[in-house]
Parts: C-alpha cells; sequence; structure tokens
C-alpha cells in the first residue's frame, strides 16, 4: 500500500470552469493566500482563444469557493505591460509581507515568457508594479520575510545546458533581483528527471523552509506532472538542506489525468494552518482545482529522512 501524505478533499475539484460567471475553459493554478480571515483562490482561467486571464474566488473554510462576478486581471492594455502580456497571464503566487500581498505571475508575448510584479492590500484593487526578470522565466516565488536588508525569491530559467532548475535570487527592492546560485536540479532517471520548478511559497517551520515544487517525468505516453518537497536553509535559502525521494502527490483522480493537459498536478499556493497542517491546492490536468491536506511536520520529514541529492 503506498504511503499517501497528501489527503486529498473528498469533493475535489473544488472549483471548475462550469462554476465561473464569465466564458473560461479551464481554471487552475492558483495562488492562495489568507486575507481577514478569508481565503482568497487567484486562478489561471484559459479563454477560448488559448490565452489566460487571472479570476478570484473566495472562501470561509478552504473548500468552498464563490467566484466574483469579474476576473482579477486581465492582460494589460497600458503600453509598457501591454507589449509583454498581449499573449496573456499565467501561474500567480501570492507572498505576503511588508503588510501588502504580492503577486508574481508569468506574463507571455511574442517576446517570450517573463515575471510581472503586481501587488494589493485588499484584493479589490490590483496595481501592477514592473517587470522582474527576462524572458525565458517562469514560476518565480518569493519568501514571505526578508534575509538581511534583502528579499528572497526561487526563480526557474532554462537553458540547453542548466535545463529548467530552481535558483535563488535577492533584491533590496523587489525590482532588481541578483546575487544568483542554483539550489536544486532534475535528478537523472527519477521521478523529476526532466524539469523542475518552484510551487507555493515557501512555509517557515522551524526546521527550515518548507517548499513545495513540482517535477516532470517524460514517458512514452507524455510528461507527467508530480509535486515534491524541498527544505531550505532558515538563514541561507539558496543551501538546500533536503529534498524529499518520492513524489508527494500525482495524478490519479480522473479530474487530474484527463483534462486540458493530461496527467498534471500542478500547485501555486498553500495555506498553513494553526493545527500544524497545511492546505495544498492544485489545478488538476490544467482544468480544474482541487485541495488536499497534510502534515507539515510529515513533509519535513520526508526531506531529511528520505532524501535525493539536491543537484
Ligand atoms: O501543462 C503543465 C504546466 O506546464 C507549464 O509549467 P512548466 O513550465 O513548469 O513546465 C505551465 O504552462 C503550467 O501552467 C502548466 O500547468
Amino acid at each position: 500500500m503506498p504511503f499517501r501524505v497528501v489527503r486529498r478533499y473528498e469533493n475535489n475539484p473544488i472549483l471548475t470552469p462550469e462554476d465561473i460567471p464569465y466564458p473560461v475553459e479551464t481554471v487552475h493554478n492558483a495562488g492562495m493566500c489568507k486575507h481577514e480571515g478569508r481565503y482568497i483562490m487567484l486562478f489561471r482561467a484559459h479563454r477560448a482563444n488559448g490565452r489566460s486571464i487571472l479570476g478570484l474566488a473566495e472562501s470561509d473554510d478552504g473548500y468552498k469557493f464563490t467566484p466574483r462576478p469579474e476576473p482579477f486581471m486581465v492582460p494589460s492594455r497600458e503600453d509598457s505591460f501591454a507589449e509583454y502580456e498581449a499573449f496573456g497571464v499565467e501561474d500567480p503566487r501570492i507572498t505576503f509581507i511588508d503588510g501588502e500581498y504580492l503577486i508574481t505571475y508569468s506574463a507571455y508575448s511574442k517576446h517570450g515568457v517573463r515575471i510581472g510584479l503586481a501587488k494589493t492590500r485588499d484584493w479589490q484593487t490590483v496595481e501592477r508594479v514592473a517587470f522582474i526578470s527576462q524572458a525565458d522565466m517562469r514560476n518565480v516565488v518569493i519568501f514571505p520575510e526578508k534575509f538581511g536588508e534583502r528579499y528572497a525569491r526561487l526563480d526557474r530559467p532554462h537553458s540547453e545546458i542548466c535545463p529548467w532548475s530552481i535558483w535563488v535570487s535577492y533584491s533590496r527592492d523587489l525590482l532588481h533581483w541578483g546575487d544568483s546560485h542554483v539550489a536544486m536540479k532534475p535528478v537523472p532517471y527519477h521521478w523529476d528527471e526532466m524539469k523542475i520548478g518552484p510551487g507555493a511559497p515557501p512555509i517557515k517551520t522551524p526546521r527550515g523552509w518548507l517548499h513545495i515544487y513540482h517535477g516532470v517525468f517524460e514517458t512514452m505516453a507524455g510528461a507527467v506532472y508530480r509535486l515534491g518537497v524541498a527544505l531550505h536553509d532558515l538563514t541561507d535559502p539558496s543551501k538546500v538542506i533536503g529534498v524529499g525521494d518520492r513524489w508527494i502527490l500525482q495524478p490519479q483522480d480522473p479530474w487530474e489525468v484527463t483534462g486540458y493537459v493530461h496527467n498534471v498536478v500542478f500547485s501555486c499556493g498553500a495555506v498553513p494552518e494553526d493545527d500544524g497542517t497545511v492546505k495544498i491546492y492544485w489545478g488538476g490536468a490544467d482544468q480544474v482545482m482541487c485541495v488536499g491536506t497534510a502534515r507539515i511536520d510529515d513533509l519535513v520529514d520526508l526531506c531529511l529522512n528520505d532524501s535525493r541529492p539536491p543537484m
């Protein structure tokens, strides 16, 4: 009997395209947070032209979500942002720091994919700040605390010689990033051997920063996206203390196996709770939103007691 560290919610999927009051083909890869006691789900949705927007749904219990009547962010029409968002905005991550919610999202255009930074305090209005990377960059996740004077983030650049690995970069002002170090790479002949990418913003635990990431394995039937866990040092986030050897979640339910893109579980957000558990949210087959719970200690144990090398 396989070890199940994540317990799926029995009424998954929790949000589907049919629930949304405007036309969308998918609802997936949502950034998550709690604002004034309510759960915020900032989801990605494909329009029928194949380009993505960001919608917002809210919940009192983290399971039953009510979508707002209008999208939250659509590709910008303002010159400086429009040029790089023309093909869509995707896969948001939310980090609460300095009294505001930072949203990092992938901006697609004919120039490639790069990372946009937006912010809000109240989830009523949103302000675009800047693009904080060049192309080709996706899956950027900001840590919810500063390290000394600097913010830190997980990056996911790509090049032929160093495929889709996880890096750490720093910034004093959230706009200019550098001092980049590679932190973790795919491991050959392993479930995450093709590529890896940052998932949910890291969660602080007494033993390190817990990071839920995604890993991809190429099969004869196409790629399989799974979730795994890694632990970063509390004071030096570029140092990875342990990476769980086993995945924590793989496509299994019918809506994870078949959908807009088959065989995908992909997380952009998780909400730690006061009882030592975490609600992990994921997109199923790039089409619906799902949730499950895990004990944070179990995830940390997996990183430390059953690990594979970070690179
Ligand atoms: O279709 C699976 C995922 O593919 C991309 O993720 P990555 O670049 O990490 O492989 C993204 O399009 C993501 O949104 C999608 O879920």
